[in-house]
């Protein structure tokens, strides 16, 4: 081969080593500023987290806006229309069935529902549990009006009331009606130290709510009234809580995830990869 072209041949050969090592310096130093930036996003997002558990461990609730996009709202609303469709849903109401009415399989029928644990809620549910989690059910429900006669009467949940589930129970409400405000139906709570205050002055039951504590769930209710998309975190084993009852003609649906805790992240960080059916949830069955 003439010299110039083993020349050439040798200046490629080099230019093709210096350019990709320079590559190579520039794809390791991109790499490791990127590692730094998700370190240091983690370490923000998990001191945020932290902060947010806190507060719901401190209230006993947390009232919080995802974010959620305008087509997963309209999906879920268009999904709360099984709750009506007989076959897909049973009615579950104290005395007055049809009061309720719960989705069997929720998540078999709206695949929107999965999109509803974003990595900022998983993180405070992480953060409050201090562990990894599972959910251990899906639930998508709606209550309808009951006359005033039987307002006092158990019927879906609407006389306050604790949960009485493990402690290790965390639930996260997903507002899916536009008018909880307007039409009387909002979920409402009483924070922790209200709720220890209620206890100790005059709560008794559910049917018994004298006193001191009469006051507090008349002036110091948390109101879940928002709009469709806003979500809240309850510890309803130490919250008093109770639904609105809808005016008349009216309804109002509902989402709730409900976690307990757990050794280690789902395969694949599927959450809803093996959510179980709801064993409350079947003919029959009092909400
Ligand atoms: O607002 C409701 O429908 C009642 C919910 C409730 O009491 C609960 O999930 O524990």
């Amino acid at each position: 081969m003439p010299l110039h072209r083993l020349r050439l041949a040798a200046l490629i050969c080099q230019q093709f080593a210096l350019g990709h090592n320079s590559n190579l310096v520039k794809t390791r130093r991109a790499a490791r500023d990127q590692r730094r930036r998700q370190r240091h996003a983690a370490a923000r997002l998990a001191q945020r987290n932290d902060a947010l558990a806190a507060k719901l461990r401190q209230q006993g609730y947390l009232r919080l806006n995802p974010g959620y996009s305008a087509e997963l709202i309209a999906a879920l609303k268009e999904g709360a229309a099984f709750a009506d469709q007989p076959g897909a849903s049973v009615a579950m109401g104290g005395r007055i069935k049809e009061s309720v009415r719960y989705i069997v399989d929720p998540l078999g029928k709206v695949a929107a529902l999965r999109e509803l644990l974003t990595p900022e809620l998983a993180a405070t549910v992480r953060a409050w549990f201090g562990s990894e989690f599972r959910i251990d059910s899906v639930r998508m429900w709606r209550i309808a009006h009951v006359p005033p006669e039987e307002q006092n009467r158990y019927h879906y949940g609407n006389l306050w009331h604790v949960d009485g589930h493990p402690l290790d129970t965390l639930k996260l409400f997903v507002q899916i009606s536009d008018d909880a405000a307007a039409t009387g139906s909002a979920f409402r709570l009483l924070s922790r130290t209200d709720t220890r205050r209620a206890f100790r002055g005059g709560y008794l039951d559910p049917h018994h709510v004298l006193g001191a504590a009469r006051r507090l769930v008349n002036e110091n209710a948390v109101f879940f009234d928002g709009p469709p998309g806003e979500v809240m975190f309850v510890d309803t084993d130490v919250c008093l809580h109770r639904a609105g009852i809808p005016a008349p003609g009216q309804q109002r649906a509902m989402v709730q995830l409900i976690f307990k805790p757990a050794d280690e992240a789902p395969a694949a960080g599927d959450y809803f990869a093996n959510v179980p059916l709801d064993p409350n949830v079947y003919e029959g069955a009092i909400a």
